[in-house]
């Protein structure tokens, strides 16, 4: 059924983002807003707007019943959790389509499966993906971990079941701290997700981080538009990602896109999904899928020419995908900086009232924000405020493109990453694309701003 209102469940760009999609494509939108957000930009822009609660998420973008009851009271037909919050929420899932509402977003039984770390890579191995070598379910001895790291080697890593974006994660160097770092491992991950489960991998040195980007129609048919490289990342949160991946050849993409791409058609995925892998001496390895629209989706977006919000709108209201897989031609070269209000040097959190603000513009050049002058910052959540996403005919004229767009933006009223991202750009092991995820927290310690 043709979706006619669309409640988006979220807040910030990814809000104005799904906004403008709606917009587009005729469907009225429905904004759900803390009292913290009440002037921001897709509160002004949306057809309605409903306060859901007090600024902290637990009250407002994480309150379920207060987001049910605003599609209610609104008529909206469909609801579309942006990333973040309730974003890989199965419950939240199943309860949208318990109230007949259309859940933009894969189905919750996949959004179960690879929440939990362990069944992810079970359905991963089943279909045909190369896993890191590690403990074939949850660890549940001491003894047992002793003997499976023995098998692959020391260091090992033990990581969350219900974790994930490095949340409970410990490096064991040797068999000596292997008990100590596993009770750890599992109190912190009990603490954070109240559950203690760990599992076991192989813990891979200095990879990159390259991530396939998929998208199902439900039925059975599946296509990938190409990797997207976040290696520069900085305490488990993405600096500047690009597609496609400096070191991945044509070929390697598209024997791994069709990998994938099978994988999720096998498996009946519907929807935007990515597919997490480390990549290390030329191999993949595969950690995680994402069951939900990413922050970084725009390089993806602007390499393919699809609007992934649209198409995610097509396949929720039965229309099926928009392009079969020989009609995807991957082109260019796009790259995103994140847009944080922190203090560049100190990643401080810098909220505030913006005083004055020029986006950058151009050719190829697309600022992704909610931000206007006399927009005043919030506290309560996190502190990206935007992203400039730059496109290229290749990575040399992109990367020319994004240094002239970085010196156009001004953020007066708070301090932002722009100066950080124009350091990183002109570094030599950007330039040359060589650099791995330890790379940026290296460069930083190596390169204090006096
Ligand atoms: C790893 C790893 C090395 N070896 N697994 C971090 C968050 C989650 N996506 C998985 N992560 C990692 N898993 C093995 N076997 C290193 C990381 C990792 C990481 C991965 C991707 C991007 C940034 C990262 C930063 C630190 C650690």
């Amino acid at each position: 059924m043709a979706i006619q209102k669309l409640l988006i469940a979220n807040r910030g760009e990814i809000a104005l983002r799904i906004h403008r999609a709606c917009h587009e494509m005729g469907i009225k939108t429905v904004a759900v807003h803390s009292t913290a957000d009440t002037d921001a930009m897709h509160v002004r822009l949306a057809d309605e707007a409903v306060c859901i609660g007090p600024p902290p998420a637990k009250d407002s973008y994480l309150n379920i019943a207060n987001i049910i009851s605003a599609a209610e009271i609104t008529h909206a037909d469909a609801i579309h959790p942006g990333y973040g919050f309730l974003s890989e929420n199965a419950q939240f899932a199943e309860i949208v389509e318990s109230h007949n509402l259309i859940w933009v977003g894969p189905k919750p039984e996949h959004i179960r499966i690879m929440g939990d770390k362990i069944e992810a890579k079970r359905t991963a191995e089943k279909l045909g993906l190369p896993l890191v070598p590690g403990s074939p379910g949850p660890l549940h001895s001491v003894d047992e971990a002793k003997k499976i790291a023995k098998e692959i080697g020391y260091p090992v890593l033990v990581k969350a079941a219900s974790g994930g974006g490095g949340r409970g994660m410990k490096v064991v160097p040797d068999e000596d701290q292997l008990e100590s770092l596993m009770g750890q491992a599992s109190a912190e991950a009990n603490a954070a997700f109240g559950d203690p489960t760990v599992y076991m991998e192989k813990y891979l040195g200095d990879p990159r981080h390259i991530e396939f980007q998929v998208f199902g129609d439900g039925n059975g048919k599946a296509i990938h538009l190409g990797e997207r490289d976040c290696s520069i990342q900085r305490r488990h949160q993405k600096v500047i990602e690009e597609a496609p991946s400096p070191v991945i050849s044509a070929d390697q993409r598209s024997e791994m896109g069709a990998l994938v791409a099978q994988a999720m058609a096998e498996m009946g995925y519907r929807g935007a999904g990515t597919i997490e892998f480390l990549y290390e001496d030329g191999k993949f390895y595969f950690i995680e899928m994402n069951t939900r629209l990413q922050v970084e989706h725009p390089v993806t977006e602007l390499i393919s020419d699809i609007d992934l919000v649209a198409e995610q709108i097509r396949v929720a209201q039965g229309d099926g995908l928009s392009v079969r897989q020989s009609e995807v031609s991957l082109h260019g070269h796009a790259i995103e900086c994140r847009i944080n209000a922190e203090d560049p040097q100190t990643f401080a959190p810098s909220p505030g009232l913006v005083k004055n603000y020029v986006a950058p513009g151009g050719m190829h050049v697309r600022v992704d924000s909610g931000l206007y002058a006399g927009y005043k910052v919030p506290p309560y959540y996190d502190s990206m405020i935007g992203k400039l996403i730059v496109y290229g005919i290749d990575r040399e004229s992109c990367i020319r493109r994004l240094k002239r767009a970085l010196e156009e933006f001004v953020v007066d009223g708070m301090k932002t990453t722009v100066p950080l991202h124009q350091r990183i750009i002109a570094t030599d092991a950007f330039t040359s694309g060589d650099y791995t995820i330890k790379w940026l927290e290296r460069w930083l310690d190596e390169n204090p701003v006096e």
